[in-house]
């Protein structure tokens, strides 16, 4: 990367990411083909907002034609092992909740930090286009950040960075600024790739509470508890996977990587847990701002119940 390039990630640091890389925007991104295949499957159907993008998912350049480079943050979420766990309480019982929704809403607070970066970029870079994008955005994060060259897709699917485990979040920039110098233009022969570090652990593969992950790096998103229980809750079809214990999202393939013994408290205040309990029947707005308001507190009683059904 160039000097500015390297400025801007000292400046992503000192903004609390807990990583940072960069790449040129026209570099081959990693998986481009099975990331097509999958979403031409029909299996990501149930999230028409992810394949009405596609073109965008596989090319960066389908976003922001002037793009010249790409920047991924890495923040991790983990809260450390503690008894000051959410979870959604009923009568029944208690359901699990996932630690992404454990504190507040994660886009909330990467929006802030990729906005403030963004700014510092057009400080030094008047006139530039800097576009932030993280989770929402049509962009294949994962992806770019493997291309970036800050870890590798485990066999769970998760992006894993070697310093920091699985227990994070990505964002990044898309920047019609040259970060990477020119000599380098179609290649990403700058950054160091990560090699995939799974070696022959199947842990995620065995423990997955639904068989979701039906080959080495490929989640069914019809069998991924996460779709069922943040993404479509109402869904009928979610009830087939009842009795999992999981009321929000699941932790499970990243409770038993291996590569989370290396996984540090998270540094951000606001994921630490806000709640020990959840009252489902609480007044709708005491979710707002958390992850949980995604599937929408009027639906976490239905979700309790599902969850520990059969158990
Ligand atoms: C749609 C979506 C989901 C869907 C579908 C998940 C999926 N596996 O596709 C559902 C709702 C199920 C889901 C679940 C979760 N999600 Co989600 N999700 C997304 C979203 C919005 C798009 C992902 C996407 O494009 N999927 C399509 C597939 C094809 O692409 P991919 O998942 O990136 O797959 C990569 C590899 O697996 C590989 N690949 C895919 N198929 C194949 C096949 C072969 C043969 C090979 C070799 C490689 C390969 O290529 C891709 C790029 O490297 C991203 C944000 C974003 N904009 O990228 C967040 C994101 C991936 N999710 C995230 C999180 C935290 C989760 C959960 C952990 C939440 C939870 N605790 O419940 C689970 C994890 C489930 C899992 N094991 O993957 C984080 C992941 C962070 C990380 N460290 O990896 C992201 C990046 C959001 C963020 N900004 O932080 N998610
Ligand atoms: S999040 Fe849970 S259901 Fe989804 S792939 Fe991981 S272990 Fe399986
Ligand atoms: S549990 Fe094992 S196989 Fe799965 S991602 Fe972690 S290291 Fe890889």
């Amino acid at each position: 990367m160039n000097e500015l390039g390297q400025a801007l990630c000292a400046q992503a640091r000192a903004e609390g990411f807990d990583d940072v890389g960069l790449c040129r925007a026209d570099a081959e991104m990693p998986h481009r083909q099975e990331v097509d295949d999958a979403l031409s499957s029909g299996r990501f159907d149930v999230f028409p907002w992810l394949t009405d993008t596609k073109d965008q998912r596989l090319d960066v350049r389908a976003r922001m034609a002037s793009a010249q480079s790409v920047v991924v943050v890495v923040q991790s979420y983990w809260q450390g092992d503690h008894e000051d766990h959410v979870d959604v309480d009923t009568l029944a019982g208690h359901a699990k909740v996932s630690r992404y929704a454990w504190g507040q809403d994660y886009h909330h607070v990467l929006r802030r930090k990729l906005r403030r970066l963004r700014k510092w970029l057009i400080a030094r870079v008047p006139g530039a286009r800097v576009a932030p994008f993280n989770d929402v955005d049509a962009v294949t994060e994962r992806a770019w950040a493997v291309a970036c060259g800050l870890g590798f897709i485990g066999k769970s699917g998760m992006f894993i960075s070697q310093t920091l485990g699985t227990y994070t979040f990505l964002g990044g920039l898309l920047t019609d600024v040259a970060l990477v110098d020119e000599r380098f233009a179609g290649t990403s022969d700058d950054v160091p790739r990560v090699r995939p570090g799974c070696g022959s652990c199947t842990a995620c593969l065995d423990a997955c509470p639904t068989q979701a992950i039906v080959a080495p790096q490929r989640v069914d998103p019809l069998r991924c508890l996460t779709t069922w229980n943040v993404e479509e809750p109402q869904d009928p079809r979610g009830d087939a996977f009842a009795g999992s214990g999981w009321a929000v999202g699941c932790d499970v393939c990243q409770e038993v990587c291996p590569w989370n013994k290396f996984a540090v408290v998270t540094r951000e205040k606001r994921y630490r847990p806000r709640h020990v309990s959840i009252d489902p029947a609480l007044p709708p707005d005491d979710v707002a701002g958390t992850p949980l308001a995604r599937p929408g507190q009027e639906n976490l009683a239905h979700l309790a119940r599902r969850a520990r059904r059969g158990t």
